[in-house]
């Protein structure tokens, strides 16, 4: 029997098929000549039948490892030729993100004051007690340092905190910078508040720190209304209620006139024309020691902004939870 000489004429024919129609059309006969061999077996002798039966085996797994080779390589090709891409076709339209309302904001903001020449400076969201509390003359007793349920600090491991105001960045600045200092430093801050339309526990402030050898109160506010002007560009009236803050002496709260009804009294503002952006005063001269700042030498005044806040007032936005909601509607709005 010629099984050898078969097997070569089967290998070439498959090599040479050049549609998966004609492949298997090549694969039936080869598969028929098989049959035709083994039935030959039966007429010869023990020892042939042994040798020629394994020769039989061999072309028969032979054959269909190389059938299924080539029927791989026609599918492969046959797909390619499915796959036509049309030229003139007009382009599919990639999705455009946009900035975050919160984030045009900051921008912003970090644009006036530069062009006042303040620095802009970024400090950790992992913070210490001492810049977060200690060296911002805030006492280990203060309700804001409770690690019970009282607190409003989230607190990590080997007394790391998440910072709770962006006041600590004033103090990494002043351990680090000789003054005359001009910077502000814009950043996530985290806190146990009950959430609410205006309240979040994880939101932007903003923070200011002007040190110099004349700075008073005046500076601040001529300042503050520079940048709520440019801010909301309009002309704005800013109020200064008398706070308490550990950090600053004296301190104040800083309230702005109404941007929505301009001052005459509305929801927003709860009828009373005003409201409140934030939280200011003069640097205390015990945070200045704290920093080996000579505060006989040096003053300044010191801001924290709610940039969330900001935002809300900006873009007049009525529920802060609108941030955080990843609901596309309220983001492509900006
Ligand atoms: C402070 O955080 C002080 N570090 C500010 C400061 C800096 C005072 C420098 C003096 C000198 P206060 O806790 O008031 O202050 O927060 C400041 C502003 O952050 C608030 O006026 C408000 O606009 C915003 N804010 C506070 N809590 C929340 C909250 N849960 N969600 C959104 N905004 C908040």
């Amino acid at each position: 029997m010629e099984i050898k000489k078969e097997k070569a004429k089967i290998l070439k024919k498959i090599k040479e098929t050049k549609s998966l129609k004609e492949l298997d059309e090549v694969f039936k006969e080869a598969q028929n000549e098989i049959k035709n061999f083994t039935q030959k077996l039966k007429k010869l002798s023990l020892k042939q039948r042994k040798k020629f039966g394994k020769e039989i085996n061999e072309l028969k797994e032979k054959l269909e490892k190389e059938y299924r080779a080539k029927k791989q390589v026609l599918q492969e090709k046959t797909k390619e030729k499915k796959e036509f891409f049309d030229v003139t076709a007009p382009g599919k339209k990639i999705e455009l993100g946009s900035f975050h309302p919160i984030t045009l904001v900051k921008n912003r903001a970090e644009e006036i004051f530069q062009s006042l020449g303040f620095e802009i400076i970024l400090g950790p969201e992992i913070e210490d007690e001492w810049h977060n509390f200690d060296a911002l003359n805030i006492p280990p007793d203060h309700p804001a340092r409770d690690v019970l349920s009282l607190g409003k600090t989230f607190y990590l491991e080997e007394k790391k905190l998440m910072r709770s105001h962006t006041s600590s960045v004033q103090i990494r600045y002043m351990e680090k910078n000789n003054p005359p200092l001009k910077i502000v430093a814009p950043g996530k801050v985290f806190r146990k508040d009950a959430i609410d339309a205006t309240h979040e526990i994880e939101f932007w402030q903003l923070e200011g720190l002007m040190v110099d050898k004349k700075i008073s109160v005046a500076n601040f506010k001529a300042i503050m209304e520079e940048f709520l002007k440019r801010f909301f560009e309009k002309e704005m009236k800013i109020r200064l209620r008398p706070s308490y803050f550990p950090f600053t002496e004296p301190s104040f709260e800083v309230d702005i006139s109404c941007v929505i009804c301009g001052g005459k009294g509305c929801q927003t503002c709860k009828e009373s024309g005003w409201i409140e952006a934030g939280g200011a005063g003069m640097v205390h001269p015990q945070v200045f020691r704290n920093c080996k700042i000579d505060p006989k030498e040096w003053q300044g005044f010191a801001f924290g902004m709610g940039l969330t806040r900001l935002t809300m007032l900006k873009y007049k936005i009525p529920d802060i939870r609108y941030f955080h909601s990843g609901d596309l509607r309220f983001l492509k709005q900006f």
